[in-house]
């Protein structure tokens, strides 16, 4: 039997990982989602992880999804264990949460280096940011930011084909550039 490839998803909350994950999986996506007990803008969140499964050219691949909120910092380290690539997902209509996808991409690569892509959720709507910029504002070659529709199989099926381009070829960056890089590139 081929060893399944471990990837995650993560990202700030409502970003769409819990719908990535729904959207890609041939098996039904196990979730956990639970009432919401601050105001983060939802009823219902994340409160551990999400897990799908789905085999791309006989690649068996394992898809966990974060929680978003901060409170469960502790499970972005655990699910992440062993794990051969990540996307960190951002709704593009939501820039005032793009620090904390930053946060998020730097608290994991710091800890575990690991090819990763960022994902610009909800393209389909209007006034969102386009993944060039947003791979500007994270200071990343923009290969390694794609748009997408995270409620819709093809889309992220995109998004995650992208992920394994990334895991597969050398250069790109596993760990989150530094601001000062940013700026001054
Ligand atoms: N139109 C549109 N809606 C989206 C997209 N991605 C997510 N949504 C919607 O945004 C809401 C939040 O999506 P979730 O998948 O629950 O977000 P999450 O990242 O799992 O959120 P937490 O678990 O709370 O951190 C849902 O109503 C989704 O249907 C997208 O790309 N386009
Ligand atoms: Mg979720």
């Amino acid at each position: 039997m081929i060893r399944p490839l471990k990837l995650v998803v993560t990202g700030p909350v409502g970003a769409g990982k819990s719908s990535f994950v729904r959207a890609l999986s041939e098996t039904e996506a196990v979730d956990t989602e639970a009432p919401a007990t601050e105001d983060i803008g939802k009823d219902h969140t994340t409160v551990a992880l999400d897990f799908g499964t789905l085999t791309l050219d006989g690649q068996p691949i394992h898809l966990f999804g974060t929680p978003g909120q901060d409170r469960f910092d502790f499970m972005w380290e655990v699910l992440c264990e062993g794990a051969l690539g990540l996307i960190t997902l951002v709704a593009g209509d939501r820039p005032a949460d793009f620090p904390q996808a930053r946060r998020i991409l730097e608290f994991i690569t710091s800890r575990t280096p690991v090819p990763f892509l960022v994902g610009v959720t909800r393209q389909d709507l209007p006034r969102v940011w386009d993944p060039e910029d947003v791979a500007d504002y994270f200071g990343l070659p923009p290969q390694q930011v794609v748009g997408l529709n995270a409620t819709r199989s093809t889309s992220s099926l995109q998004a995650l084909i992208r992920l394994l381009e990334v895991i597969e070829s050398p250069g790109f960056h596993s760990q989150t550039p530094a601001v000062s890089q940013r700026s001054s590139s």
